[in-house]
């Protein structure tokens, strides 16, 4: 890939960059922290950002804790499919649940908060674990005329992949910045992603691509 000049059509959608899944946090991702300065450079350079926020009630049912004899990492069947189990993170409230302070979230002009229902999980930032219910994003982004969303943060391979798909799937332009992006990589998830992505018309290009227009 070449250069890419972002155009008032474009957004930037940054996923998940909260205490949790940072260093010491409970669903810390490996160098999650590590992905902020690229993002902050990022959100200079974009007019629009909207900011995603995992946001759990206590008890939620993608916690293992929620599972009798259920450890983290495992897996269970939920009535709208497979469902890893999570160690408690981001829970409502809490200072796991709140943005990195590093994150410069100033610029963002909505915040879709998700995983908020007792009963099901969201990874994606459009649409719900039973890949049904909306969260509301496409009609934003529609009703602001966007088409092309670039997208950055944690974990590329569970909230940020999904929404790619979701994205691909709703018709826009969906673009994977990879530098400011890390992963969790559970049992070959990253490569599972990554090939999902590419299937789907997920374009991935380098923070260093992207100039201010
Ligand atoms: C995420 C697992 C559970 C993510 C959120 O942001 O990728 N992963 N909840
Ligand atoms: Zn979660």
């Amino acid at each position: 890939m070449g250069t890419l000049t972002v155009q008032p059509t474009d957004v930037l959608v940054v996923v998940d960059v909260q205490n949790d899944f940072c260093e010491g946090g409970a669903l810390a991702v490996p160098d999650g922290e590590g992905c902020i300065p690229v993002i902050n450079g990022l959100i200079d350079k974009f007019d629009a950002v909207v900011l995603t926020q995992d946001w759990h009630p206590i008890g939620h049912s993608s916690f293992a804790s929620s599972h009798d004899g259920k450890s983290p990492f495992e897996t269970v069947r939920m009535p709208y499919g497979e469902q890893v189990l999570w160690p408690n993170h981001c829970v409502q409230e809490t200072f796991g649940a709140e943005f990195h302070p590093a994150l410069n979230a100033t610029k963002a002009s909505l915040i879709v908060r998700k995983g908020f229902r007792p009963q099901i999980d969201s990874y994606s930032t459009f649409y719900e674990n039973d890949r049904q219910t909306a969260t509301g994003l496409t009609g934003y982004l529609k009703d602001r005329g966007f088409t092309r969303v670039f997208l950055v943060g944690l974990a590329t391979d569970f909230c940020v992949a999904w929404s790619a798909l979701d994205g691909r799937a709703e018709s826009f332009e969906m673009v994977l910045v990879e530098d400011a992006c890390r992963a969790i990589d559970l049992d070959g998830s990253l490569d599972a992603a990554m090939k999902a992505m590419a299937n789907a018309g997920v374009v991935t290009c380098k923070s260093d691509e992207i100039l201010a227009a």
